[in-house]
């Protein structure tokens, strides 16, 4: 019988920081899964590496949901980000063996295509309102069919989404950057600089907005109200979703579409979401939500209720979440977007990817398992740095959602 013979948790900072699990198989055959949980990425190697290694050595790679569901309730602690990234890296990397194996794209392993590509929506945004419609533009040139918009909100500096020197990355300093917040402010502002775009580049394209955790449920009505001409695809996480009591309220006042999902973790915290048809998007990933058997699991329960999926790519994710992102994506017949925010570079040396981008959407090709190689050598040139996300202070001082 085939089984598992070692796993290595690997740990690299190509322009950002990545946790990265390889499985190896007694046959030889090597899976990768992602690990990466931003700005907490060595507790997840140590899970790993402490404590789900020695359990999957002996083991039979071929038997995914029966792994996934002993390291889930073998664990007797449940959920969490810790845990659900450290088996969603487990599951992850098996999907790529049985892909291998078998000499299939993991698409086909899910059911094959239910499309050509998959829609996705990148970042436009801009220190202000000129240099936001100057990169929304850019994003259409490019191709892309839907663009989310942020700008920073005058007199608060460090307003989350905002490129500085051409790029986005909110994980930018060895502690956590203390920024401030005005929630009033950013609820004059707002709106206005999303109709702006509007007015300037017309409505052939989805626009998308990040509302970043930043709103109490009242705010967040008036907030998907005041936006309801701009026509967006969807406001994401208007509220922090401990409160799922916080969408029904919003959905009694406003039409927007809602996206939730990026920082929840399993089936069970999006259930009543779901089941009680309070979003209208879920918004959650391969490497935090227990990999790719429990997010297909999580996506067939949303389109019971006519919920699509929108999977969060942010650049803390892994181009192996990315590629794995983009099966599942091809597969499932209620995907609704796919956030595509690119990577720093030097990315590219560690992970050798085959998604590739064209005409506004994403693909992998036909190469067996996620078409995913890891780079060693690459690695060691770029050794981890501790970075953080950074926490939010409203202008009294006090500690405000980022
Ligand atoms: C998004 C996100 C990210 C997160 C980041 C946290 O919608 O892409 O909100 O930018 O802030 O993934 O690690
Ligand atoms: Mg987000």
């Amino acid at each position: 019988m085939t089984v598992i013979t070692h796993a290595e948790v690997l740990v690299a900072s190509p322009g950002r920081n990545f946790v990265t699990l390889r499985v190896t198989t007694s046959d030889g055959v090597t899976g990768l899964g992602d690990a990466t949980l931003n700005g907490r990425e060595l507790a997840v190697a140590s899970y790993l590496r402490d404590h789900l290694v020695p359990l999957l050595i002996g083991r039979d790679p071929a038997r995914i949901e029966d792994m996934w569901q002993y390291l889930y309730r073998g664990a007797y602690w449940r959920r969490g980000p810790v845990t659900m990234t450290a088996i969603a890296a487990v599951d992850t990397a098996l999907w790529d063996i049985k892909g291998k194996v078998a000499g299939l794209p993991v698409y086909q392993l899910l059911g094959g295509r239910s499309r050509e590509g998959v829609m996705v929506y990148t970042h436009a945004s801009g220190p202000d309102v000129p240099a936001l419609l100057d990169d929304v533009a850019r994003a259409k040139e490019l191709g892309y069919r839907a663009i989310r918009a942020q700008t920073a909100v005058p007199g608060v500096a460090g307003t989350y989404g905002v490129k500085k020197n051409g790029r986005y990355e909110p994980a930018n300093a060895s502690l956590p950057e203390e920024q401030p917040w005005s929630t009033e402010d950013y609820l004059r502002f707002a709106p206005s600089y999303l109709a702006a775009v509007r007015e300037t580049h017309g409505f052939d394209f989805h626009l998308l907005h990040d509302v970043h955790h930043r709103l109490t449920p009242l705010e967040a009505a008036r907030f998907g109200r005041a936006v309801e001409e701009v026509d967006l695809f969807w406001m994401e996480d208007p509220t922090p979703a401990e409160n799922q009591e916080a969408f029904r309220l919003i959905r009694q006042h406003t039409t927007t579409p809602v996206a939730v999902g990026e920082a929840l973790t399993s089936i069970w915290d999006v259930q009543h979401l779901i089941t009680e048809q309070l979003i209208d998007y879920v918004r959650m990933t391969v490497v935090h939500s227990g990999g790719i058997t429990h997010l297909r699991r999580i996506f067939d329960l949303a389109a019971l209720y006519q919920v699509r999926s929108g999977s969060h790519g942010a650049s803390d994710l892994s181009p192996v979440s990315q590629a794995a992102a983009v099966h599942l994506d091809l597969a499932i017949a209620n995907f609704g977007i796919q956030e595509h925010m690119g990577y720093p570079d030097e990315v590219a040396d560690v992970f050798h990817s085959h998604v590739q981008y064209a005409d506004g959407a994403l693909d992998v090709g036909d190469v067996p398992g996620l078409g995913v190689e890891y780079d060693d050598d690459a690695a060691a040139r770029y050794p981890y740095e501790p970075r953080y996300l950074p926490v939010a202070r409203r202008l009294d001082g006090s500690v405000h959602d980022w």
